[in-house]
């Protein structure tokens, strides 16, 4: 790589040539990208020297923090020993198989086997099918709807944004693909004001009984969710809503998958959300986190319900990837559990920066443009609202979020804008002393964003 450009000349081939994913590429090109050069711990610089505080993980991934020798060296001996195989007629690597195991451990008891992918969306994809192949080989094959939430995101697929809730994609190339229904999120403000956090948990997975029933139970194959909705705006439901939604997937005999692509792997204080917040689903998705984001793995987590079937009834599941068990891959992730593990961070989530980032996300409910302040383990969300009474929010066109977000970035720090909802999901390792600054500068941004508002009249 040759790195002797300067920020201009990357920004100039950089939009010459790189379609970027989820991008206005006009726009891109008159503003330049900004280029991301090195990273360790928590910190990015940039090709201008700036250090930038990573409230994201890179992308709710790098949960073990940059430049962890153990995973760099994993990844060393693993080129150089067997960069790539396949696991397709009859073989397998090592990596891939010691993986498969460390995996059953670490997750619930019900998972003992994995299949796997390159990323999350081919996650949801396997997902798709496998759950439609599981109830083809029992002889219900007309069970075929699988049933998800607006606002949802499932990745990029074809299945992946058809199982995710945004309508944005949806507009984007005929989605959702047939047999895909879509039930409102659990999110208080936009649909329970007036009831207690309980009682609306109740109600927003009740939605989903409403649905079965409205299609018919014998044609439901699944329902899928994340614990937390992350791309959606870090949407943290109500205690009673998870167990519900057991309850009616339980009351129905269908499946129920937990898609822990950011949840899992300790993010919410346990090892996957499904643990926090007290499912038993038959299947989960994961990705990000498994590496920590330092190569690309993603899987599915098949339960003992599933799995069995399609074990001793399927005969052939006719789908796979090139990279389905990668060794390179699979030695990172390897390497990146056990440091989880020695580090203990999925206890200190639970027991000490959790605890602590949420005290500090109490205190940011006085700022004036704080609506609502949450945390679920190490992810956290304001609401930036015009009026903290009523929760009135800014007009949309005003962007509110994005003049936020503006001000993060030219101050180093690294905060995601969704609508109106500023969330952060920083790397597992944040130390409360980084918390602490990260806090300042959270602080320090919102003031910025407010003395903006005042001086622009959006408050009135
Ligand atoms: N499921 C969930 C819950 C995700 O968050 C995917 C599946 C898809 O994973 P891949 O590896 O195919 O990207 C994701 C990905 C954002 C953002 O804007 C979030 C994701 C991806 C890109 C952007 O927060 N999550």
């Amino acid at each position: 790589m040759s790195t002797n450009r300067t920020t201009a000349q990357w920004q100039a081939v950089d939009s010459a040539h790189f379609l970027h994913p989820f991008t206005d590429f006009q726009a891109l090109a008159r503003k330049g990208s900004r280029i991301i050069e090195r990273a360790e711990g928590i910190y990015l610089w940039d090709s201008e020297g700036h250090k930038i505080l990573d409230a994201m993980s890179g992308l709710w991934c790098v949960n073990v923090g940059y430049g962890q020798r153990a995973l760099i060296d994993a990844a060393t001996r693993q080129l150089q020993e067997l960069p790539f195989y396949n696991a397709f007629f009859q073989t397998a690597t090592p990596p891939a198989i010691e993986l498969a195991e460390l995996l059953s451990e670490v997750t619930p008891p019900q998972f003992n086997h994995v299949f796997f992918t390159g990323s999350g969306s081919e996650g949801n994809d396997t997902i798709v099918r496998m759950v439609r192949r599981y109830w083809d080989i029992l002889g219900q094959p007309e069970r075929q709807v699988i049933i998800s939430r607006q606002n949802a995101y499932h990745g990029s697929t074809m299945a992946g944004a058809s199982l995710g809730g945004m309508s944005g994609m949806h507009a984007q190339g005929g989605l959702p693909i047939p047999g895909i229904e879509h039930i409102g999120q659990p999110y208080r403000v936009e649909h329970g004001r007036g009831m207690s956090h309980d009682e609306f948990g109740l109600v927003a997975a009740r939605w989903l009984e409403d649905k079965i029933l409205a299609i018919g139970a014998q044609k439901v194959a699944a329902f899928i969710g994340e614990p937390v909705q992350g791309a959606g705006g870090v949407i943290i439901p109500p205690a009673t809503y998870w167990p519900e939604i057991q309850r009616i997937c339980d009351k129905y005999g269908i499946l129920l998958v937990s898609d822990e692509v950011i949840c899992g792997f300790g993010r919410t204080g346990r090892w996957f959300g499904c643990e926090t917040f007290g499912t038993r689903p038959d299947l989960m998705t994961f990705a990000k986190g498994v590496t920590s984001g330092y190569i690309p793995l993603g899987g599915v987590m098949v339960g003992d319900r599933v799995a069995k079937v399609l074990i001793e009834q399927g005969g052939e599941f006719e789908h796979g990837y090139t990279y389905s068990g990668h060794p390179v891959a699979c030695a990172v992730a390897l390497a990146n559990i056990k440091l989880v593990r020695e580090l203990g961070l999925v206890q200190r989530v639970h027991d000490d920066v959790g605890p602590y980032l949420a005290r500090c996300y109490e205190s940011l409910r006085d700022h004036p443009l704080v609506g609502t302040a949450e945390t679920c383990g190490l992810m956290g969300a304001l609401l930036l609202v015009k009026d903290k009474a009523t929760l009135a929010p800014f007009d949309p066109s005003l962007s509110i979020g994005m003049v936020c977000r503006g001000h993060c970035f030219a101050n180093g720090l690294i905060m995601r804008a969704v609508g109106n909802r500023m969330i952060i999901a920083p790397p597992l390792v944040i130390t409360r002393a980084q918390i602490d600054e990260m806090m300042a500068l959270i602080r320090r941004c919102l003031d910025l964003t407010l003395a903006d508002a005042q001086r622009e009249g959006w408050l009135a």
